[in-house]
Order: structure tokens, then sequence, then C-alpha cells
């Protein structure tokens, strides 16, 4: 049985990392436009830099919690027959024991240089523009994905969507494409499809069934069931 899963800043809210959309997320204190598009860049990188860099410090101060490490078990079964792509940018899901993680949004542990284009992986901050290690200019931005730049194994993405058995989408708001349209592809092309949200989210009409309540209950609950039919 195939199985992509799909997981938003929800799965990480109960390990304390802000959502985005939330009362309290991190689009209270930021106008998205300020942050996260490269015009924003382009006008103010120092402060673009100063909230990549307090968020990427912040990582240290956060943990796994039960929805994470669920789904690093049903790795362990599924093995490669499980594709999970992130839209966070954080390492919880690597803390919480997977191994293979598509992060389409990017990721705060690595950096994108400007300049060559490479990435490299990035523990330490920004805000002083340190030179790029391959190439030595000192273009360094975070490597995530704003909006209107394309987000990282599309075509990884959709070959997974087309061919999958079950679409599970965990902890988004379906408000940002194309992660917000997975659903429709996978179901287009036969797949059941889940939500698992702590309220409907804005495309939870378009999957099959929906659970709503905390990640770190349902999570392993639906991989309880998945170990079953996978044993059965
Ligand atoms: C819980 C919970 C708990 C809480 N348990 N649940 C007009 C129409 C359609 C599309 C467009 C359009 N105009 C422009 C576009 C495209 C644009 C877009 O979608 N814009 C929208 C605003 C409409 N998209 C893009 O530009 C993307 N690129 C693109 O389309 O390229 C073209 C292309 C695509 C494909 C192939 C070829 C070409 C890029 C999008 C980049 C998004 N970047 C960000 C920032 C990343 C870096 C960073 O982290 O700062 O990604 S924006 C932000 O939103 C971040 C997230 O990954 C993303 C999604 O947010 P998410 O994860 O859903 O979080 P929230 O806060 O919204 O929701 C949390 C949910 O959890 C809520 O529902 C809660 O209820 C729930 N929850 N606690 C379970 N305990």
């Amino acid at each position: 049985m195939n199985v992509v899963v799909l997981t938003g800043a929800g799965i990480s809210a109960e390990s304390g990392v802000p959502t985005f959309r939330d009362a309290d997320g991190l689009w209270e204190g930021h106008r998205i436009e300020d942050v996260a598009t490269p015009e924003a860049y382009d006008v103010k990188p120092s402060m673009v830099q100063k909230f990549y860099d307090d968020r990427r410090a912040a990582l240290a101060q956060v943990a796994p919690n039960p929805a994470h490490e669920a789904l690093a078990r049903l790795e362990d079964v599924l093995g490669e027959d499980l594709l999970l792509v992130t839209q966070n940018i954080d390492d919880l899901h690597e803390r919480g024991g997977s191994r293979r993680v598509v992060h389409m949004h990017g990721e705060l542990l690595s950096a994108l240089c400007r300049s060559c284009n490479r990435r490299t992986p990035w523990a330490d901050g920004l805000s002083d523009f340190p030179p790029c290690p391959r190439c030595g200019v000192n273009e360094l931005r975070p490597d995530v994905v704003w909006f209107g730049e394309v987000p990282y194994e599309m075509d990884r993405i959709q070959r997974a969507l087309m061919s999958t058995d079950v679409f599970v989408s965990i902890g988004t708001s379906g408000a940002v494409y194309p992660a917000a349209g997975f659903v429709q592809l996978a179901r287009a092309c036969g797949a059941q499809t889940l939500e698992l949200n702590l309220v409907p989210s804005e495309g939870s009409s378009f999957f099959a069934e929906a659970r709503h309540g905390r990640a770190s209950d349902l999570v392993p609950l639906w991989v309880d069931e998945m170990l079953e039919r996978t044993t059965l």
C-alpha cells in the first residue's frame, strides 16, 4: 500500500512552534509580504534574516511530539511506500525519527546562496551575511520557499500523488498552493483521502473523510489503524 502524508504547521503546534494563521500565529506579528516574499528580502534583508534567525534559534527549545513520532513508526513499516511531504521548515520530523522527508518549502537548517544557487546545511544565524562556503560570495539567504517561488521536488510529489492509495493531510489550513491542491489530484487518481486537523480546513470538503482534533491525539490513532491494515 502506498501512502502520501502532507503535514503543515499544525503538526508542530503542540511542540511549541507557532502556526502561521491561527491567533498568536507568526503572521499576527508580521505582514506576510514583509517577510515571506523575495521582494521583502530585496527591500529589508536584515529584517527578514532576523525573522528566520529567531525561528532557527528557537528550534533548540522545541521537541517532537507523539504525532511526529507516530509518522516515524509508520515509515519503519512502510519504508519507501510512504512519502512524507512537509510544508514545515522545522526539523521535528527528522528528530521524531523520520528519515525520508521532503521539505517542499525548504528548511531552516539550510542556507541558499543567491550567487551560486547551492544549498548548504546551516545551523547559525545569517544576519551578519557570512560568505557562502562554496563560492565565497556574501549572498546567503534562508533556504525557504517564499510566495512566488517554486516549491522543492514538485515532480516527485506529483508522481507520488498520482499513484498513491492513501493521501492524508495533517495540520494545514489549505490556504497555500500548490500543497492545498494535492488532495484533488490524489482523489482524482483514485486515492482514499483523509484530513486530520484541529478544525475543518479551507479545503476540508475536498476530502472523503475528515477527523478534527489535536494532531498528537489523531495521528497516533490513525497510524495504529494503518499498521493494523498493513499486517492483515
Ligand atoms: C492543528 C493544531 C493541532 C493548529 N493539531 N491541527 C491565487 C490562487 C491560487 C494560488 C495563488 C494565487 N495567488 C498566488 C498563488 C500561489 C501562492 C499561494 O498559494 N498564495 C495563496 C496566498 C493563495 N503559492 C505560491 O506562491 C507557491 N509557489 C507556487 O505556487 O509556485 C508555482 C508553481 C507551483 C508548482 C509547480 C510549478 C510552479 C509558494 C508558496 C510558499 C509558501 N511559503 C510559506 C513560508 C515558508 C517559509 C516560512 O516558514 O516562513 O510556507 S507561507 C506559509 O504557509 C508556510 C507554510 O508552509 C504555508 C502553509 O501554512 P500551514 O502549514 O497550512 O499553516 P497554517 O497556520 O495556515 O495552518 C495551520 C493549521 O493547523 C490550521 O488549520 C490549524 O487549525 C491547524 N492546527 N494546531 C492539528 N494541535
